[in-house]
C-alpha cells in the first residue's frame, strides 16, 4: 500500500511513525553493474551472522517494476529467500507525485517500524534522485570499480560529496590500485577545499526546496576498502569501515543531524504533495480542469504566474 501510495497508506504511515527511528540505515550507491547488489547481499549475510535483522530496498530508477535489473537483483538476493530475518523489496519508480525519494523514504519507514536493525538501500547512478535517496542513510557506501577513468569521473560528478565509505569492488580486476589512488587524490582535493565556506548553505538549499544534506563532514575521512564481493572478500573490512563511521557519527551527534536533515526533506516533500493536491482540487473546482487551464496557458490566454498566485491566495482564505 505504501509503495503504491494507495488509499489508506498515509494513515498507516501516521500510525507507524512512533515505531520508527531505531534502524541503522546504510545506502549503497554507484554506477550500474558495479556490484552494489552483490555487496548488499554479502553485507546482509554478515549482519545476519551477528544476529541482526536486515531490511533491503533496491531502487531501480530506470527499469519498470518487472524489469531485468530488478529480476537480476532478485536472483542474487535468493541467498536470503528462506531467511525470515531478511526482508527484501525492489522498488521501481513510477513517477508519482513526490518522486523517487518520497516512496523510498516511506518504505524505509515501514522496514524501520518492523524493527529491522539494519536497512540497506541500494540505488544506482549519480543523479539527484540517487543523492536524495542516499540521504536516507546514516552511512553512504559508494561503490567504484576499476576500469575506465569514467567511473571515477562519474563519481566526481556529485557522489563524492555523499560518500562516507568507498568500496573499490571487483578488486580482482586489473586497475584496482589505480582506482584507489584516483579516489585518494580526489579526497585530498576535497580536504583542501573543505576549509572554504560551502557554496550552497543550508538556507539556500532550503529556499530551493533542496533535500540535500549539509556540506560534507570535514571531520571524517572516508575510508577506501577493496572488495571482491563475488567471493565475499573484504566484506568484514567494509562492515568495519561502516561501523567506524557509525561510531564517529554517534560521537559527533551526527546521527541526529542526519535524521533531522532527512526529516526536513521528508516533511517538505509531504507538505508539497499535500499542498499541490489541495491546490489542484481547488483549481478544478473553481477555475476549470487542469488540462483546459493548461490549454489556455499554452494559447497565451492565461498567465501561469498570475494563475498560481491567484490560486495560492484562494488557498489562504
Ligand atoms: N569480477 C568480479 N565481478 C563481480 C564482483 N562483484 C560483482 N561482480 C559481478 O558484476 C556483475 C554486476 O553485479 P551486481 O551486484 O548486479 O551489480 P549492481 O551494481 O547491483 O548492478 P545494477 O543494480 O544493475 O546497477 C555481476 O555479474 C556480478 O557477478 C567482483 O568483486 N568481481
Ligand atoms: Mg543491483
Amino acid at each position: 500500500m505504501v509503495e503504491n501510495d494507495s488509499e489508506g497508506a498515509a494513515e498507516l504511515l501516521k500510525r507507524l511513525f512512533s515505531w520508527t527511528g531505531r534502524s541503522y540505515r546504510i545506502g549503497v550507491t554507484g554506477p550500474p553493474g558495479a556490484g552494489k547488489s552483490t555487496i548488499t547481499s554479502k553485507l546482509a549475510q554478515f549482519y545476519r551472522k551477528q544476529n541482526q535483522s536486515v531490511g533491503i530496498i533496491a531502487v531501480d530508477p530506470t527499469s519498470p517494476f518487472t524489469g531485468g535489473a530488478i529480476l537480476g537483483d532478485r536472483i542474487r538476493m535468493q541467498d536470503h529467500a528462506l531467511d525470515p530475518g531478511v526482508f527484501i523489496r525492489s522498488l521501481g519508480t513510477r513517477g508519482q507525485l513526490g518522486g523517487l525519494s518520497r516512496s523510498t523514504a516511506d518504505v524505509v519507514q515501514v522496514l524501520d517500524a518492523m524493527g529491522k536493525d539494519v536497512i540497506l538501500v541500494e540505488t544506482v547512478g549519480v543523479g539527484q534522485d540517487e543523492i536524495e535517496v542516499a540521504n536516507l542513510a546514516h552511512t553512504v557506501v559508494v561503490v567504484a570499480v576499476p576500469g575506465l577513468g569514467d567511473d571515477v569521473q562519474a563519481i566526481k560528478a556529485g557522489v563524492l560529496e555523499i560518500a562516507d565509505v568507498f568500496a573499490v569492488n571487483k578488486a580482482d580486476r586489473e586497475g584496482a590500485d589505480r582506482t584507489v589512488r584516483d579516489l585518494q587524490g580526489m579526497l585530498e582535493l576535497r580536504r583542501s577545499v573543505a576549509a572554504r565556506p560551502p557554496e550552497h548553505d543550508a538556507a539556500h538549499r532550503l529556499s530551493r526546496g533542496d533535500a540535500s544534506l549539509a556540506a560534507p563532514d570535514a571531520s571524517w575521512e572516508p575510508p577506501i576498502v577493496r572488495t571482491v564481493a563475488l567471493r565475499d572478500e573484504g566484506t568484514a573490512e567494509l562492515a568495519a569501515a561502516i561501523d567506524a563511521h557509525r561510531t564517529h557519527l554517534d560521537a559527533m551527534g551526527g546521527r541526529r543531524a542526519r535524521d533531522a536533515a532527512r526529516a526536513r526533506a521528508a516533511f517538505v516533500a509531504v507538505l508539497r504533495e499535500r499542498l499541490v493536491q489541495g491546490a489542484l482540487e481547488r483549481l478544478e473546482a473553481e477555475m476549470g480542469q487542469l488540462d483546459a487551464v493548461a490549454e489556455r496557458i499554452a494559447a497565451r490566454e492565461a498567465d501561469p504566474y498570475a494563475l498560481a498566485d491567484e490560486l495560492a491566495a484562494r488557498l489562504r482564505t
